[in-house]
């Protein structure tokens, strides 16, 4: 019998988008937000609202899950202190429950752990997993800490992880930078899917996005978890390549991310 999924920040956009995916595809779903559930629950699926915070609340909701889908948490640019209760010591209770519960975690990383790489040009390569962090401000530290949360718990104790470098995940692109990470949603659907069926993925870092021809982004461990992304932001390239955002913004990968309260002047 396939164990149960614990899905956090199900009320998210994300979080709603891959409810309905997975229940669609017949997991057996635990579902958890700080904020009540926004929709109507699946049939089996069970929601419980909770603060990543509170580890034993974790511990429970996580007894006898397969895997833990970690969506919750802090999503935007933040000030230091409202992104460490839930991305850094939330994390941590998180990975606690999966070494418990022997689970595997799939962590919602971001694109704004790798942040102030530049963006790619006709000579420069693409940006490979094993490139350095460059996180673009506090939300994408808490990102590289999270993936390196789980190298440490793979290394140490054995949880197997595959974190997730999603770029922008929406119905569709909103500006030409997302020509470049737009991850569509049944993309972000198979790709959580994949995740969850692998056989053995230790610890696996993949890059959250279509097959957008206009990519930043190569190399990853895909092949660990037989994913093949379906969709592409080009047929939108017509009503939105024109979209674009100030100097600094558009010279990093992170967009306006990294222009948030950018200071440096050489
Ligand atoms: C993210 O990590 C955010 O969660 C999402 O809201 C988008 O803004 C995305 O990055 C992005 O880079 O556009």
């Amino acid at each position: 019998m396939n164990k149960p999924i614990l899905l956090t920040g199900a009320a998210g956009n994300l979080g709603r988008v891959l409810t309905k995916g997975l229940a669609e595809h017949g997991f057996d779903l635990r579902l958890t937000d700080v904020r009540p559930f926004p929709d109507t629950l699946p049939s089996g699926a069970v929601f419980e609202q909770a603060d990543l915070e509170d580890g034993v609340a974790l511990l429970r909701l996580a007894e006898g899950c397969g895997t833990i889908l970690h969506f919750g948490g802090v999503s935007t640019e933040r000030p230091f202190e409202q992104i460490i209760g839930p991305n850094l010591r939330g994390l941590f209770h998180i990975y606690e429950a999966a070494r418990r519960e022997r689970a595997r975690v799939v962590f919602a990383s971001s694109n704004h752990a790798i942040g102030f790489h530049e963006r790619p040009t006709e000579d420069s390569g693409l940006l490979d997993v094993a490139d350095p962090f460059r996180p673009d401000g506090y939300y994408g530290l808490s990102k590289a800490y999270g993936e390196l949360m789980g190298r440490m718990y793979w290394d140490k104790h054995g949880v197997e992880n595959v974190n997730l470098r999603i770029g922008a995940c929406y119905a569709r692109p909103a500006d030409r930078r997302q020509l470049s990470i737009w991850l569509s949603f049944p993309d972000l659907v198979r790709l959580a899917t994949c995740c969850i069926e692998a056989e053995r993925v230790a610890h696996a870092v993949v890059w959250g996005v279509s097959q957008n021809p206009a990519s930043y982004w190569g190399n990853d461990h895909r092949e660990r978890i037989g994913w093949e992304p379906q969709d592409s932001a080009e047929p939108f390239r017509a009503e939105v390549q024109h979209i674009l955002d100030d100097a600094v913004s558009e010279r990093y990968q992170g967009g306006t991310f990294a222009a948030a309260g950018y200071s440096r002047t050489e």
